[in-house]
């Protein structure tokens, strides 16, 4: 029974297109293919934690229970590191630039990633996903990978990509000649080309956005959320909210469905002046794949994949979506700031 194409033969086939391609970057995408499939499997046992023992305790085997934002991250430090393919990892979970143990090969690439984006929503089984962002180096091969390798501006991704752990496993990723979707076929345990060439609609109906802290916006972004929900507005359809709080599910919907996520800058961590996302392991591999689709992203001012980060674990604000929508936003904005 023909199964599709598998992710593995799509990236091959990629290579192919490419004449000076050595395979090393087939490796590395393919070595994040199978950490995906790791986590896929310990999310989906996150329910039976009072089965199997709590995070921190101990299980039925007598084993200390590692909780599962740990775990993501050391299956992709692993799998990365095995691949041969990195001089370096950037992972949300730590604080600084990771060494690659000396008993593999050095690569030229670098992955800044987010193991379990979204995990305070595991206990309540709600869509949670990894994200990944891949450049190459820029410093010279014999040396060790440092932060100008590190502090490179999205623009200068090579590829990027989530997955989504929901009712189903989904992985999409682009290379920068547009987006594509994989299913999880449990029954083979491959990733299955299923939204090939994916595509943002220009304009959507969706909004996604913390209401909750409304009060800590700028008047840019109020206004903007007013005038969505204004049913004196002219609107050519009424716009909906839907919020997950989990960025790769948000995110996810808004690319198949059309509309705008925000994650603005606001006052009520005075701590996280700038928003609360990540520059180098959320917003750029999200404004590289939106882009990529047909999207917008920016920080209201700024286009995300322009800024040149300064610092690893930066902050920015986030707005992201279908091109018009994210325009319109803009626009308040400008009108705002005067
Ligand atoms: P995390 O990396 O600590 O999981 O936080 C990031 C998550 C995103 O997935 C999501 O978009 C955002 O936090 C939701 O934040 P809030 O709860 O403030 O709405
Ligand atoms: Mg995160």
């Amino acid at each position: 029974m023909d199964i599709g194409i598998t992710i593995f033969n799509h990236i091959l086939l990629n290579q192919k297109l490419n004449p000076g391609a050595t395979g090393a970057f087939t490796r590395l995408l393919m070595a994040i293919v199978v950490a995906a499939k790791v986590i896929q499997r310990d999310v989906a046992k996150a329910g039976l934690v009072d089965v199997l023992g709590r995070a921190g305790g101990i299980n039925v085997q007598g084993e200390e229970v590692q909780k599962l934002d740990e775990i993501a991250n050391e299956a992709l430090k692993r799998l990365l590191s095995a691949s041969g393919e990195v001089c370096t990892l950037i992972s949300e979970e730590e604080a600084d630039l990771i060494e690659i143990p000396r008993q593999y090969n050095r690569g030229n690439y670098l992955v800044h990633f987010d193991p379990l984006d979204g995990s305070s929503n595991i206990d309540a089984n709600v869509s949670i996903g990894t994200i990944f962002s891949i450049y190459r180096r820029v410093t010279p091969p014999e040396m060790d990978a440092d932060l100008k390798d590190a502090l490179q501006p999205g623009l200068r991704q090579v590829a990027a990509g989530y997955v989504v752990y929901g009712s189903s496993c989904m992985l999409v990723y682009s290379t920068g000649s547009g987006v594509h979707g994989f299913t999880l076929d449990p029954t083979v345990g491959e990733f299955i080309l299923s939204h090939p060439n994916i595509q943002v609609p220009t304009k959507g109906k969706i909004y996604s956005i913390n209401e909750g802290n409304y009060g800590y916006w700028d008047e840019g972004t109020r206004n903007y959320i007013e005038w969505l929900k204004d049913p004196n507005a002219n609107h050519p359809k009424p716009y909906t909210a839907r919020y997950i709080g989990s960025l790769v599910a948000d995110f996810h919907r808004n690319l198949l469905y059309g509309g705008i996520f925000l994650y603005p800058a606001d006052l009520r961590d005075p701590l996280k002046p700038k928003g609360k996302l990540r520059l180098m392991c959320e917003a750029n591999p999200m404004s590289f794949i939106m882009e990529q689709a047909g999207g917008l992203a920016t920080t209201g001012t700024e286009r995300v994949l322009e800024i040149q980060p300064t610092e690893i674990h930066q902050r920015v604000p986030l707005i992201i979506g279908s091109h018009d929508d994210v325009k319109l936003y803009q626009d308040f904005i400008a009108k705002a700031n005067g």
